[in-house]
């Protein structure tokens, strides 16, 4: 048989068992990482397609390469969808990742040295909001803004104290592990009054700003990045919208200055991603996110776990397991063998190091994709806390994961491939 006709599972049978495992894993447990979902057969159809094996540097009507008319009417289709969906001026399709959108950001407007202001990792901010190991902390200078102490809800006094001492080129906005609500219009004034640009990196909220149960940023920042993957249930990458005015610096930094060739495979699945986000369907997904988180943290809370901030606005909370004693990765491991899958997550002012934080990081995305409610989230709220509070009892381990497999039973993954 011809190599290039021949299925995966002869080809490559290690990978193929890979891939099989991981739909067993995804189906049968509960996957509560926050910044994971299950995407549409859609966007994993397109992401399998022919266009992977195209070249397409440029852009729409300007390619370095021949064959691009298909190509022009996906990467076109993906652009006015985002822009409709966010009500953007413009938008790059083009970023392989949150990462890249932000750095193409950087790129267009900062020089190495200049004084940038992002959240602190440790209060929810994200790696390349300036962390000292990250590019971003790397060649910027960088001042962190955080939380306050009583209520871990940002702290825009300081914030707008920092602003106007140091008076940055950029301010970032936007976190990894922050529940609540972000008031842009504030941070907004405070940039606008001290010269500075505005970047809202909104990758983990994107789908709650697209189905308006979150303020959106768009009106207030020059740029607004994200990634396509989380709440907004596309394919793993990202996009940049900004201002008119830099669009085409935008385009430059992207495309040459920063990448080669668009992945146009991606870039069809996230135009798919786009047009479902516009829907009523969507929405309604996104609503039942935030009641699910909501019902989650307060099931958590009623067990006597210390959530931070007090409960959640939005897709995740942070619980604060040092409350009961014990260590985020403690909690991790734990609730991986019960098949619960969370993330140990530093807490503000965390008194315990990064690889042993006093927190876990839960969200509801993924699971309400599969299609679980109130009822579910209390019934997960108590197996969370089952295992937590008899943190080295198998027996109790070995009891949740079967609960929770007869959960997933009911609730069927990707029914069409060979999961359940
Ligand atoms: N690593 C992602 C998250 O888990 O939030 C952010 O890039």
């Amino acid at each position: 048989m011809n190599r290039i006709d021949a299925p995966l599972k002869e080809i490559d049978p290690e990978i193929y068992a890979a891939i099989k495992n991981e739909e067993r894993r995804q189906s049968m447990g509960l996957e509560l990482i926050a910044s994971e979902n299950f995407t549409y057969e859609a966007v994993l159809e397109s992401t399998g397609s022919v266009f992977t094996n195209k070249y397409a540097e440029g852009y729409p009507g300007r390619r370095y390469y021949g064959g691009c008319e298909f190509v022009d009417v996906v990467e076109n289709l993906a652009i006015e969808r985002a822009k409709a969906l966010f009500g953007a001026e413009h938008v790059n399709v083009q970023p392989h990742s949150g990462s890249q959108a932000n750095m193409a950001v950087y790129l267009t407007i900062l020089k190495p040295g200049d004084t940038v202001l992002g959240m602190n990792l440790s209060h929810g901010g994200h790696l390349t909001h300036g962390h000292p190991l990250n590019f971003s902390g790397k060649y910027y200078r960088i001042v962190p803004y955080g939380v306050k102490k009583d209520s871990e809800v940002i702290d825009y006094d300081e914030l707008a104290s920092l602003a106007r001492q140091h008076k940055p080129r950029l301010v970032i906005v936007g976190a990894s592990a922050y529940p609540r609500i972000i008031d842009f219009a504030a941070i907004a004034k405070v940039a606008q009054e001290t010269g500075a640009m505005m970047m809202v990196d909104i990758a983990h909220i994107a789908g709650l700003v697209a189905a308006g149960q979150h303020p959106t940023p768009v009106p207030h920042a020059e740029f607004v990045t994200s990634t396509t993957h989380k709440t907004l249930r596309g394919p793993r990458s990202g996009l940049v919208m900004c201002r008119e005015p830099f669009a085409k610096d935008l385009n430059r930094s992207v495309f040459p200055e920063m990448q080669g060739g668009p992945l146009v495979h991606v870039i069809a699945a996230k135009a798919v991603c786009f047009k479902e986000a516009a829907t009523d369907e969507f929405r309604t997904y996104i609503s039942q996110v935030v009641r699910n988180a909501k019902t989650l943290a307060a099931r958590i809370a009623k067990r006597g776990f210390r959530i931070v901030s007090g409960g959640t606005d939005t897709h995740l909370m942070l619980v604060d397991v040092f409350s009961k004693g014990i260590d985020g990765k403690q909690a991790e491991e734990a609730l991986d063998k019960a098949s619960i899958t969370v993330n140990k997550n530093t807490i503000p002012f965390d008194t315990n190091p990064p690889v042993k934080p006093s927190g876990i990081r839960i969200g509801t995305p993924a699971l309400t994709t599969r299609g679980m409610k109130e009822p579910e989230m209390e019934a997960i709220g108590d197996w969370i806390s089952d295992v937590l509070d008899a943190i080295n009892d198998e027996a109790v381990r070995k009891r949740v994961k079967k609960e929770v497999e007869t959960l997933c039973e009911k609730f069927p993954l990707y029914p069409k491939r060979s999961g359940i």
